[in-house]
């Protein structure tokens, strides 16, 4: 059945100016920049063991070397301001700065996230940094992972040590990255690190993976200056039902709740949604939540990342569609949706990129504006926000991608949209600032808005980081050209 498509946003007649001090950013994250991976006592992580495991990643590719942004960031951080950016958001690798996941930190991997934040700061560029962004140190993994409630607890340590020794040089933080990532594709699907099938497991991580988080925000408000921000970045998903039936709106419901509610509900309301419990009650009766966990969960943030690339087309049934293996990061043979595993999943109508994601702006407006309208006193960030495209370097060394120019264009044009439709967003991360390991996918798609030749490592800004960087100096997005 073909999917209907959106409708689109109006196009903007004049240019669009974003408000003085609105964020100009870029994204990156410690296991798909950094490299190092056997450096200064780091020590393996889940995806280090994932990389090993024949078959899970493409090509066997891994993060051991990665864009060398360990050793090269004082070039990086020159070329994020040569492109005008005014923040930076990175991941800290928890098997870095704290290898066995337990105990004291190690100084060297630390100063090294002290070291980039100066860098940072001596260019004028706001350092913000994510506690999680998926590199689970190894051990942790075998005592369990974060099906185990310990996880969190150990967690709740990190975010105190790393807390205490950044804090005086970075006030800007989150603590997970895409949980919905680590729950569902590492546990569920197992499609990422660790690689588990197991949907009970899968909804315990991701109680964990909440618990970890209110526990988190608590260590780092007693570690950080009173003026510190703290928040965390979720991966919304922006559903349409299929067709206007009542069954395909309940497949969006569904997914919804294990896919959205799963982590805004105790987050930010207090309380799992009572849909999804009684969705996966086949499955588990969540006695791994204990009295007191949803206080604890729920903590004010001083804003919500919103991180989204492409809607989600729903129906009722996997008929004709592909069965609840859409993940939008390569297909298992597990779900990752537990208690919504027969909903089927819909190309959206329209231009994709090399993902195989269709380009729609229009899912941003609605994740913005709606998370406005249910929470109007929270601050919303766009934390990332991106697309890969099969980029070449010319024969004159340039890398011209206009298809991601494109792209950024129509999402900055949806964010000053849905920003006059009354939503407080304060700030947009490109993903990403560099070309880096995308997961399952190695080396093979690139995000970067700078080029990265693997062979030498050399850096080279693509056209749509100049564009991006004219559009950061200026604050004001014009229409696009001929459009
Ligand atoms: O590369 C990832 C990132 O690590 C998390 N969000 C989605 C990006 C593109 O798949």
């Amino acid at each position: 059945m073909p999917v209907p498509p959106s409708s689109p946003l109006p196009a903007a007649a004049a240019p669009q100016r974003f408000p003085a001090g609105f964020l100009w950013g870029a994204a990156t994250s410690a296991y798909q920049v950094e490299g190092a991976a056997a450096e200064d006592g780091r020590t393996a992580s889940i995806w280090d063991t994932f990389c090993r495991t024949p078959g899970k990643v493409f090509q066997d590719h891994s993060g051991d070397v990665a864009v060398d942004h360990y050793h090269r960031f004082r070039e990086d951080v020159r070329l994020m301001a040569e492109l005008g950016l005014t923040a930076y958001r990175f991941s800290v690798s928890w098997p870095r700065v704290q290898p066995t996941g337990r105990g004291p930190g190690v100084q060297r991997g630390l100063d090294f996230y002290r070291r980039l934040a100066d860098e940072l700061r001596s260019h004028d560029i706001l350092p913000v940094a994510t506690l999680y962004h998926w590199d689970l140190p190894q051990e942790l993994e075998s005592a369990g992972g974060w099906p185990e409630r310990t996880t969190a607890e150990r967690f709740a340590e990190y975010a105190a040590l790393v807390g205490a020794a950044l804090g005086d040089r970075v006030a800007h933080w989150t603590t997970l990255n895409e949980p919905w990532c680590s729950a569902f594709l590492g546990y569920g699907s197992g499609v990422h690190a660790p690689g588990r099938t197991d949907p009970v497991a899968a909804l315990r991580a991701a109680h964990h993976l909440n618990l970890g988080h209110g526990l988190a925000v608590s260590a780092l408000r007693a570690a950080l200056p009173a003026a510190a921000q703290v928040s965390v970045s979720l991966n919304l998903h922006a559903l349409r039902p299929l067709t206007p039936s009542a069954a395909d709106r309940d497949a969006v419901r569904r997914i919804d709740a294990v896919g959205n509610r799963v982590f805004l509900g105790p987050m930010l309301a207090g309380a799992y949604p009572e849909d999804l419990l009684a969705d996966t009650a086949h499955l588990t009766d969540w006695s791994f939540v204990r009295p007191g966990d949803q206080k604890e969960i729920h903590q004010p943030l001083d804003w919500l990342g919103v991180n989204y690339y492409t809607p989600t087309v729903v129906s009722a049934t996997a008929e004709d569609a592909s069965p609840g293996r859409e993940d939008g990061h390569g297909g298992g043979e597990a779900s990752p949706w537990p208690g919504a595993d027969r909903v089927g999943f819909h190309p959206a109508p329209g231009e994709r990129t090399a993902m195989g994601w269709t380009v729609d702006p229009t899912g941003l407006h609605q994740l913005l504006t709606g998370l406005a309208h249910r929470h109007p006193d929270l601050p919303l960030m766009v934390t990332e926000n991106g697309a890969a495209y099969h980029d070449r370097v010319g024969a004159d060394g340039t890398v011209d991608d206009p298809e991601r120019t494109a792209y950024l264009h129509a999402h900055l044009a949806a964010l000053h949209r849905a920003a006059a439709d009354g939503a407080d967003v304060r700030g947009y991360f490109a993903w990403s600032l560099l070309d880096n390991f995308e997961w399952a996918y190695g080396y093979d798609k690139r995000f970067g808005l700078v080029h990265v030749d693997y062979p030498t490592l050399a850096r080279t800004p693509k056209s749509s980081a100049r564009w991006y960087a004219r559009v950061a100096r200026s604050g004001e997005l014009h229409p696009p050209a001929g459009g």
